[in-house]
């Protein structure tokens, strides 16, 4: 553009044809459809690299179409009905389609502004990728990739129009050079355009293979519902059930590995009478076990949210492992990770008959999501994630603890990560403002798999008070807590304790999440007015 914008005044200089403000074309200026071609092509260009970054980053729809929401939503309710009868099921695809249609338009218009006002077209390519940006940001959720797929969308459209313009503001144009130019340079974006969306098909391939797979998976599962009383109904404390699109994810692959379920096995092998080795429609095969486990992480801070609530369904371990029959002096479980992730758990909290520990295939009713560890991952209650709960689990090794070295403990954490009683205040927020007098406070607690016993709340170091608990299925999820405190104006601080079933009260002593997790009261400060 700055190249043209340079050239162009010059060149009509030297033909002696009209101004650059004059719209009717001189005998060698470039018709303005040429401009406008220019335009659309590289409106089409971006378009489509958008198209292609949304579905390589899994976005469940391409930014047209969330442009073609927006539209759908922001039309008038009577209008858009309308419109509706008018095309019956047709409207989605008309709506998607007219989008384009009216984007690639807006695009060329854009185009023929090249020669006069060099800006325009970069102006309105900012402004179209807003606009699209704005669709996304409307959304409940608004979905990262689509923002990354409008960004190389709109790097495309620059770029692209850059090339395909160029032809048309050098001062040669009009010569049948310049004409084979620009079909040359369309071919080229073209082949760009198509090559770069190949290559992001292939390289997602077996992402997309996996998900599809997923789709199609149908468990006999249930959905599970917040059991009654589990819940308090004090606004502001982290949902019991926690959905999965709030589930906390953490592991070290970059990109979660693919794995469809008919290309799953899981070998257990090591200190075993009979080696196993199981496909996923075996696995799934007998009935299934189904379980409220809240998974929490060793990294968690005191306060922190790396801990979310799931109904699990699944295998129990402990059945394969009676099929393998661990030899005498096993006493541990190397567990590995299609992506080569590794964790020992110890035999005794698989092999328990009073702990669930499950391989578990569906989170709350779905099939894991694929970062949740589809099709296959380890959830045992009361063990930290990094020691027991394996994602894209493909192996289990019977063999001792003296014998593991596995991801987290070779980097020092420590080897056996039971899951630490640890309470949470999340009402009222950190540093919140409310009004003076009774205000309702209530948070989280937790000991997975010892249970909650108590849990106490303080106001500004005055005395505890015994806060009302949620009713819960079992020891291995988290309970919500509820209080009130009566506040004057001024700041305050809420701390908060548990005390679990072995009878152990939350220790005050701060200690760092590693090696074996974060102690230590949370407190939350705010004031009152
Ligand atoms: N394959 C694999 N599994 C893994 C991890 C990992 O890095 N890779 N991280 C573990 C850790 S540290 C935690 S806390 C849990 C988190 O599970 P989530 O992402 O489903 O919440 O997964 C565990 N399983
Ligand atoms: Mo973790």
């Amino acid at each position: 553009m700055a190249e043209g914008a340079r050239v162009a005044p010059q060149a009509t200089l030297e033909q002696g044809t009209p101004g650059p403000d004059d719209t009717t074309p001189g005998p060698r200026e470039p018709s303005r459809r040429w401009l406008a071609l220019a335009g659309a092509l590289s409106g089409a260009a971006g378009v489509a690299i958008s198209q292609a970054v949304s579905s390589a980053l899994g976005a469940d729809q391409g930014p047209v179409a969330d442009v073609a929401a927006a539209v759908r939503d922001l039309t008038p309710g009577t209008l858009a009905v309308r419109l509706v009868h008018l095309v019956g099921h047709l409207d989605k695809p008309l709506l998607v389609g007219g989008t384009t249609v009216v984007l690639l338009g807006i695009c060329a218009y854009a185009g023929t502004w090249a020669r006069r006002r060099p800006m325009v077209p970069d102006l309105v390519f900012v402004a179209l990728a807003a606009l699209g940006i704005a669709a996304v940001l409307r959304q409940p959720d608004p979905p990262m990739a689509s923002i990354i797929a409008i960004a190389a969308g709109f790097i495309t459209w620059l770029i692209a129009f850059r090339v395909l313009a160029h032809p048309f503001l050098v001062p040669r144009w009009g010569s049948d050079h310049s004409r084979r130019d620009f079909l040359l340079r369309s071919a080229g974006v073209v082949v760009s355009v198509a090559v770069l969306s190949t290559v992001g098909r292939l390289a997602t391939s077996g992402r997309r293979h996996a998900e599809q797979a997923r789709r199609l998976l149908r468990l006999p599962v249930q959905r599970g519902t917040a059991p009654a009383g589990s819940t308090l109904g004090v606004k502001g404390i982290a949902p019991w059930r926690t959905s999965l699109d709030d589930f906390y994810v953490i592991h070290t692959a970059i990109s979660p590995p693919s794995v469809a379920p008919a290309d799953w096995q899981l070998r257990i092998h090591g200190m075993v009478e009979n080696e196993v080795t199981i496909t996923f429609d075996e696995l799934i095969a007998p009935p299934l076990t189904e379980a409220w486990v809240t998974l929490c992480c060793v990294s968690n801070e005191v306060g922190g949210d790396l801990i979310g609530n799931a109904f699990w369904s699944g295998v129990l371990v402990r059945e394969l492992l009676a099929e393998a029959r661990p030899k005498p002096g096993a006493d541990a479980v190397k567990q590995t990770s299609k992506d080569g992730w590794t964790c020992g758990t110890p035999l005794s909290a698989l092999t328990d008959p009073n702990r669930n520990a499950m391989l578990a295939v569906a989170m709350n009713g779905e099939p894991l999501p694929l970062q949740h560890g589809f099709p296959v991952r380890m959830v045992v209650p009361g063990l930290y994630g990094f020691v027991s709960a394996t994602k894209w689990l493909v192996e289990l090794e019977v063999t001792t603890m003296d014998d593991v070295h596995a991801y987290w403990t070779q980097r020092g954490w420590s080897p056996k990560g039971p899951v630490l009683t640890q309470s949470r205040v999340d009402v009222p927020r950190d540093g919140a403002t409310v009004k003076a007098g009774t205000v309702r406070v209530g948070g989280s607690a937790w000991a997975q798999h010892t249970g909650i016993e108590k849990v106490e709340y303080q106001l500004d170091g005055g005395p505890w008070q015994a806060a009302e608990l949620g009713r819960v299925p079992d020891a291995d999820t988290w309970v919500q807590w509820a209080g009130t405190v009566d506040v004057e104006p001024g700041d305050h601080r809420l701390h908060v304790r548990a005390t679990d079933r072995s009878g152990y009260v939350q220790t005050a002593a701060k200690a760092d999440p590693f090696p074996s997790g974060a102690t230590g009261w949370d407190s939350h400060p705010f004031s009152a007015e």
